[in-house]
């Protein structure tokens, strides 16, 4: 028998979601081109050859989303904005019908008493920025800031919390080192370079939005996830895992939280032939910024094994023998405590909020109609725990949000990995509230479970 856990007052339950990944009506009422339909169109770059044309068509269905959210019991609903609806050319002129339709949604959330988390930028930056250099041209803390500022003239009244960024670490080492997210470039020095330009904008918007005066909160979510040695008892693994740490976690949170790179890390990569970002004086006080809150996604632990001939970690990931879910990501909750653990030492947030956590299962619609996922109600159960042991040490985090609300299009992968809670058949664009929305509305009512 597992014991009680419990939640304390005032913890918000939500779900996730981004706005490449579920709107769909990518040409319509004037959106422009984003990176990720040029990338998907592209072939060989999707696993499944799909794309977010459609997706989960909720540029149409949002209502209907919506009342599933307010009937599961839902308190937060996250969501980003696609860049390239509100200024189709990446500058200029404003479109207007993207506006709208985001205030309609927002609205909508607000009628059904859903406080709503906005992301400014959750990947689908405008072709037409792409075409200019995207991230790795310093230009763009202005283009950002722009963005920002009318997004929060137009949207801040409908707005509780607005996230600048949605996983920095994707954006600029998937994008332009790993290659397998867009733009898919394959340069490290270049993926560097993009990282302090994705993190001056994020300062730059933060500090904007202190100059409107809006009530809500503003912070950015880093995927942060630990790594640890492959075997512990060799110091080349020990070796490999912290360059892991940095990469993933320091690299971003380090200038974020505390204003500095980490200095070793960047030694290392100098050595192994790395351009290292020119830095301004400055741009570490515009990163800087004081935030409400820190939006951590995790999912996942990392195994590292050293590896000299893989340019530049010098490392390889391995697994450890545990169960994974339908990603291939193995299940570790105590990586989670740790990880939360580590977050609280090392940096103090005044609170976080878990933006994303998840798990991929291979879900089907069964004779009855229903859709039974027990392996995510597990994951669920099992990460919820961990953050609630951590919670009882005084890590001070404040809200839970499931990835996904609903199957989407998830990246690389297409339509082929299901990590939502509600069901979605693309055939029909059905939705099938799946168990675990109805096991998560349950923890909601109850704080606990
Ligand atoms: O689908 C993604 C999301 O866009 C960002 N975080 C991880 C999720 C699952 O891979």
């Amino acid at each position: 028998m597992s014991k009680k856990i419990t939640f304390p007052q005032g913890f918000e339950w939500g779900t996730a979601t981004a706005s490449y990944q579920i709107e769909g009506a990518y040409k319509e009422q004037g959106r422009g081109e984003s990176i990720w339909d040029r990338f998907s169109h592209t072939p060989g770059n999707i696993l499944d050859e799909t794309n977010g044309d459609v997706a989960c068509d909720f540029f149409h269905r949002y209502e209907e989303d919506i009342a599933i959210a307010k009937k599961l019991g839902l308190q937060v609903y996250r969501l980003s904005i696609s860049w390239p609806r509100i200024y189709p050319e990446g500058t200029g002129e404003v479109n207007r019908q993207g506006i709208e339709f985001y205030r309609n949604v927002l609205k909508c959330l607000k009628d059904n008493g859903i406080k709503a988390a906005v992301t400014l930028y959750h990947w689908d930056l405008p072709q037409k920025l792409q075409d200019r250099g995207g991230w790795a041209n310093r230009e763009i803390v202005g283009w950002f800031e722009t963005y920002a500022k009318t997004l929060y003239a137009e949207l801040g009244d409908l707005v509780d919390y607005w996230i600048t960024l949605n996983e920095p670490f994707c954006s600029c080492i998937k994008g332009y080192w790993v290659g397998d997210h867009a733009p898919g470039y394959h340069d490290y020095s270049m993926a560097l370079a993009t990282v302090h330009n994705i993190l001056m904008s994020h300062g730059a918007a933060v500090k904007a939005y202190r100059k409107t005066g809006f009530k809500g909160e503003i912070g950015v979510t880093l995927n942060l996830n630990l790594a640890y040695p492959h075997n512990p008892d060799n110091p080349e693994d020990l070796e490999a895992a912290k360059r892991v740490n940095m990469q993933y976690n320091n690299l971003f949170a380090d200038p974020v939280l505390k204003g500095i790179y980490p200095q070793g890390f960047f030694d290392y990569l100098e050595g192994r032939g790395v351009v290292l970002p020119t830095i301004l004086p400055g741009d570490m006080e515009l990163i800087n910024q004081e935030l409400d809150f820190l939006g951590v996604n995790s999912y996942y632990t990392i195994y590292a094994k050293a590896d000299p001939d893989n340019w530049p970690l010098g490392m390889k990931q391995v697994t450890s023998g545990r169960n994974k879910t339908d990603a291939d990501w193995e299940v570790v909750p105590e990586g989670m405590y740790e990880l939360l653990k580590w977050i609280d030492a090392s940096y103090h947030p005044k609170k976080i909020i878990i933006t994303e956590n998840g798990a991929a299962s291979n879900d089907w619609v069964n004779q009855d109609g229903k859709v039974e996922d027990p392996n995510r109600i597990d994951y669920l159960r099992q990460y919820l725990t961990a953050i609630n042991q951590a919670m009882n040490e005084g890590v001070p985090v404040k809200g839970y949000y499931v990835w996904c609300f609903c199957d989407n299009f998830e990246w690389a992968w297409g339509l082929s990995r299901r990590f939502g809670i509600v069901y979605v058949d693309y055939a029909t664009q059905q939705r099938i509230p799946k168990e675990s929305a109805y096991w998560l509305s349950d923890v909601i009512k109850n704080n606990g479970f």
